[in-house]
């Protein structure tokens, strides 16, 4: 009616200012930009995370879900407003587009006397990386909010229990020190070697300035990704890079052994992907993944040795159908992860299965395991041998880190390496003369033997890896014990380095040390073990003369198996100071393993990878653990 009685000029001045008020409104809904196109179902549905692999959802809903863009799971949380959406997650592009970090600008250098000096940083700083707040840091490495490894839900309803991101961001860097510098040094010297003379190629052999093959991969570069990462070298990281972008191709008719496969080059594959968020690494790991996957194919499930990674075939070495306990044993860290992330539960399921039949079988001794299993028939074959060395090692160290890698609630796991612990302490330990060392020996149909491979010196560490995880303190003073006489297999050689294997001394004799070496074991190849136990002592203990004992032998390597023109070599005869005896090979594992414990052991900084965050496979590649414990 009213509208009625206005004149025709007020009523054509009204509808202008109503058409003028709607094309206002249309402007500035479209000019909100992208928050709120993160509303729509269409934007939430593009943001969501697709499965790798087209139609395959999460393998398991027990384990962590993939990683998941920040804003992805919006559905699952209405509670959150608009105003509360994260930043999006950072995008990235390629090699210009790596997100690293940087230790620093300045290094300060903390001298022994506790007086500190600065020095020029080793990699040179990124203005722009030290505003991006989507990236969460820690020193010399970075992980986006997409690669926590906390579901985001306990991030937005448990503010009060800090993320990754809060923990490290608020922490002042700690400084690199003048061991660590060291390492830094000693590895740009090994890296010289590769780089000048077998770039692109398995080994280095330093004293003939060429390299060997074994499976073509570039084995030694890929080994070292994750070490360069950690140790901050921005620059050989990223044209290594390159190398993994350009040159690494997985089609080639060649046979590769699937343990070492597994743990070298998955291993490194994915725990690169994990620190510096490049999709490369994953896209990577995916393809080797399944070209190994041909393995599992046999009578029994338990994998073949060897893959033939271009045909998709797999057979046993060639004398037997047998493979070894500790290869079929020890991929599983690597297989699950890689299950997690692409959600094709097929790697998991394969993995699990072995060990599930291995917990079942018979021929075990108190928890000791023998070193071959048969693929057809799926027993243990060559029974009543038992080490904790050669071909059995990684069975108990894997049982350990899959329970923690799975949150502590697989039992069975636990259950077989708490009572594989009780068969050495039962059957396998004693003590040595004159020290009294104590030692990990080896048992054969009911005969005692003194010998011990250094590649038992895993054990240590993995027992105060137990103990920190909360089991027996008994497993700490165990490891305590073990990790002195894995340094008297060095303090107590000529060139202050460990021989290949030890046997023990069982009675005192007249000039005799406790450590005896025959001339065919008396070779050091570059190997990690004790290393690698000193790390996790001094990361548990705090006790500096693990660091102290590590730094000894870091500078007996640079004395006796460092090559002036780039690069470090195994040697023949750590007896021999005047003459060691090099052996022209580097492996990939003093680059991917022996080096980065060294720099983590001399750390002080326990977020540079934080070993309630992260576990180490067999190689040394740090994993995510799934779930908070
Ligand atoms: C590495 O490949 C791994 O540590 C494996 O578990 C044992 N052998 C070498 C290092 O010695």
């Amino acid at each position: 009616k009213k509208w009625k009685q206005l004149s025709r000029l007020q009523r054509s001045v009204i509808l202008f200012l109503f058409a003028f008020l709607a094309v206002c409104g249309v402007i500035s809904y479209t000019s909100m930009g992208e928050p709120w196109k993160s509303l729509t179902n269409k934007s939430l549905d593009d943001q969501r995370t697709e499965p790798e692999i087209p139609g395959l959802k999460l393998a398991n809903p027990a384990v962590l879900p993939a990683p998941q863009k920040v804003d992805a799971n919006l559905g699952d949380y209405p509670e959150l407003s608009p105003q509360k959406l994260p930043k999006p997650p950072h995008v990235r592009h390629g090699p210009s587009n790596l997100q690293i970090k940087p230790p620093r600008r300045d290094v300060k250098l903390k001298t022994r006397h506790g007086t500190s000096r600065v020095v020029e940083e080793p990699v040179q700083a990124d203005k722009e990386e030290k505003t991006e707040k989507s990236v969460i840091s820690w020193r010399g490495a970075v992980i986006e909010p997409d690669q926590s490894t906390e579901p985001p839900s306990s991030k937005i309803k448990e503010p009060e229990k800090p993320s990754s991101v809060e923990d490290v961001d608020q922490k002042e860097p700690v400084p690199i020190n003048e061991r660590q510098m060291a390492v830094i040094e000693a590895f740009r010297h090994a890296w010289k070697g590769y780089k000048d003379f077998a770039w692109g190629h398995d080994e280095l052999k330093p004293l003939s300035k060429s390299y060997s093959e074994w499976f073509g991969l570039g084995l030694t570069l890929i080994d070292a990704l994750d070490t360069m990462w950690i140790l901050g070298l921005k620059e050989e990281f990223e044209e290594a890079r390159k190398w993994v972008a350009n040159d690494l191709v997985f089609d080639k008719n060649v046979d590769v052994n699937l343990f070492e496969s597994t743990i070298r080059i998955l291993g490194g594959l994915l725990s690169t992907y994990h620190l510096s968020g490049d999709s490369l690494f994953l896209e990577k790991a995916k393809e080797i993944g399944n070209r190994l996957m041909p393995a599992f194919k046999t009578p029994s499930k338990i994998p073949y040795s060897d893959v033939n990674i271009g045909r998709g075939t797999a057979h046993p070495p060639r004398w037997t159908s047998d493979s070894t306990v500790a290869e079929v044993t020890s991929i599983q860290l690597e297989f699950r992860e890689l299950s997690r992330l692409t959600g094709d539960e097929k790697f998991q399921k394969a993995v699990d299965e072995v060990m599930k039949h291995v917990h079942t079988l018979s021929g075990k001794n108190d928890g000791l395991v023998p070193m071959f299993i048969n693929t057809n028939s799926g027993q243990f074959t060559h029974l009543g041998v038992y080490t904790l060395g050669a071909r059995a090692d990684s069975y108990y160290e894997y049982l350990l880190k899959q329970w923690i890698q799975g949150g502590k609630k697989e039992n069975e796991l636990l259950e077989d390496y708490m009572r594989a612990i009780e068969g050495v302490k039962k059957h396998l330990l004693k003590r040595s003369q004159p020290k009294k060392l104590t030692f990990v020996g080896e048992l054969a149909h009911g005969h005692f033997s003194a010998k011990m491979d250094h590649l038992v010196c895993f054990l240590p560490g993995t027992l105060a890896l137990g103990a920190h995880n909360g089991l027996t303190a008994d497993h700490m003073k165990l490891a305590e014990a073990l990790i002195e006489t894995c340094y008297q297999m060095y303090a107590q050689v000529e060139t202050g380095l460990s021989p290949e294997i030890v046997h023990f001394n069982l009675h005192a004799q007249k000039g005799h040390k406790d450590v005896e070496i025959k001339p065919a074991d008396r070779h050091n190849l570059l190997r990690p073990e004790t290393v690698e136990s000193l790390f996790y002592m001094y990361r548990f203990t705090g006790d500096k003369k693990y660091q102290d004992w590590g730094w000894e032998i870091l500078q007996n390597f640079n004395k006796y198996t460092r090559v002036p023109t780039g690069g470090y070599t195994s040697i023949n005869n750590v007896q021999n100071p005047s003459n060691p005896e090099p052996r022209d090979k580097m492996e990939s594992f003093f680059l991917g393993e022996t080096l980065k414990y060294m720099f983590l052991l001399f750390s002080d900084d326990i977020d540079l990878i934080n070993l309630d965050k992260y576990v180490f496979n067999t190689e040394a590649h740090p994993l995510p653990i799934w779930a908070p414990a």
